[in-house]
């Protein structure tokens, strides 16, 4: 569906949704029923056929999840928008879509936790198998292509080591061998970056994140080809049932409509405690897309429109001087998830990424000392004073470990 107002910010409040439609009400309905009346038994004949348009049950549609899907395929420009009943069932029932048994998967060097999971799992289960590329040059991409490989999955922006990946790149490779490419795009958000515009074929979000926005939902989105996306509709998402419920869906498009504003705020405060961050003498490493010294900034420059609001760093010491820095804050939160109004902080080896070999995890460099901060909508004074203060203390404790 293409956009049909020339500015994003517009398209997040109107797309898909028109109050005439709906007696005038001016926010989308929410229709909280599980079935469909039909007027006749010949008309659920038809509708069943496929030989009328309507709904049926709300596995298979429902109308405020329909204006969902429209909004969502507007602002990433795709055909077709399909709601899940989380991020995961959304790349479960894609992955699944594109797969059948000793199928290959090539994925990027890093990946959240729980895709590295289904991975390992449909590798045991099915022989589905995948491996891992930096996707930094496009031979080392052509290395890693096998006669087997039928899709390539890529996240960008990588939970949670921010590193990025040239879609430009990656979509001109898989061309040449008519693989299509995925992208889980959760950490950009729509308002940042667009992979179908740079040749991508699907797009998934866990809309738990920026896209919801204020931590209150479970949920997931694809965008793609209408093809492709009617067929895991009527085949993954059916049939395996991970469907959004209605009211998730209206808590989406309510939390959607200010998703510019929100991006441009995380973006602000983000580089703000980037700045600081980079200068603190117990952090020694920090990743922020927007960095200059940051190794993708000049992909980030290329295909988002400003870093994000995630940033990852390491602190001096060991493991238990993150933790011990984690359980020094004040107000700030430490929570897995991200994209929330309230700033969250996470240790990635033992929460988020904790299902991932160490080995694996030193890899894709997932250390004992990195630290993931999503910043969110406080003051960013606030937020540096709680941060600062807590890094101060591990200074301390840092200390006393040496003397020990
Ligand atoms: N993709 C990415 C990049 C994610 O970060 C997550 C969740 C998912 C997919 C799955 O989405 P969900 O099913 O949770 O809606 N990431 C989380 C994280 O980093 N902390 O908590 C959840």
């Amino acid at each position: 569906m293409a956009r049909s107002y020339k500015h994003m910010e517009t398209s997040v409040i109107h797309e898909g949704y028109d109050s005439k439609d709906m007696l005038g009400s001016l926010t989308p309905p929410l229709f909280q029923t599980s079935t469909y009346t039909f007027n006749t038994a010949e008309q659920g004949e038809r509708r069943f056929a496929g030989d009328e348009g309507g709904y049926i049950y709300s596995r298979l549609g429902n109308p405020t999840v329909t204006i969902l899907e429209e909004r969502i395929a507007a602002l990433e420009n795709g055909e077709r928008g399909l709601a899940f009943g989380s991020g995961m069932a959304a790349v479960s029932a894609i992955l699944i879509a594109l797969t059948k048994a000793n199928d290959h998967i090539l994925c990027s060097s890093g990946l959240y936790g729980c895709t590295f999971g289904l991975l390992t799992m449909m590798k045991e289960k099915y022989n589905i198998t995948h491996d891992f590329s930096s996707m930094e040059t496009e031979e080392e991409i052509r290395s890693k292509i096998k006669p087997e490989t039928v899709c390539i999955y890529v996240e960008t922006p990588i939970n949670p080591t921010m590193k990025l990946i040239d879609l430009q790149m990656v979509a001109r490779v898989a061309k040449e061998y008519s693989i299509p490419v995925v992208v889980d795009n959760t950490f950009a958000s729509p308002y940042l970056q667009n992979p179908l515009e740079l040749g991508c074929d699907v797009v998934i979000h866990s809309a738990t994140k920026y896209i919801g926005g204020h931590g209150d939902v479970i949920a997931g989105l694809a965008v793609g080809k209408k093809e492709f996306l009617n067929e895991v509709a009527m085949t993954t998402l059916k049939d395996i049932g991970g469907v959004m419920a209605p009211f998730d869906a209206w808590l989406l498009l309510r939390g959607i409509k200010t998703l510019p504003v929100r991006m441009e705020r995380h973006c602000d405060n983000a580089e703000e405690i980037f700045k600081r961050l980079k200068t603190h003498p117990n952090v020694t490493n920090v990743y922020y897309p927007s960095d200059e010294a940051h190794p993708d900034y000049s992909i980030m420059k290329r295909q988002m429109k400003r870093g994000g609001g995630v940033i990852s760093f390491e602190i001096k010491g060991e493991k238990q001087d993150a933790q011990a820095f984690l359980n020094q804050l004040s107000f700030l939160k430490i929570a897995v998830s991200l994209g929330d109004t309230e700033t969250l902080i996470e240790h990635p080896a033992t929460m988020t990424h904790a299902v991932v070999p160490e080995e694996s995890r030193e890899k894709m460099g997932i250390t004992d000392q990195l630290i993931r901060l999503s910043v969110g909508l406080e003051a960013w004074q606030d937020i540096w004073a709680d941060l600062e203060s807590a890094l101060n203390q591990i200074n301390i404790n840092s200390d006393a470990y040496s003397k020990a």
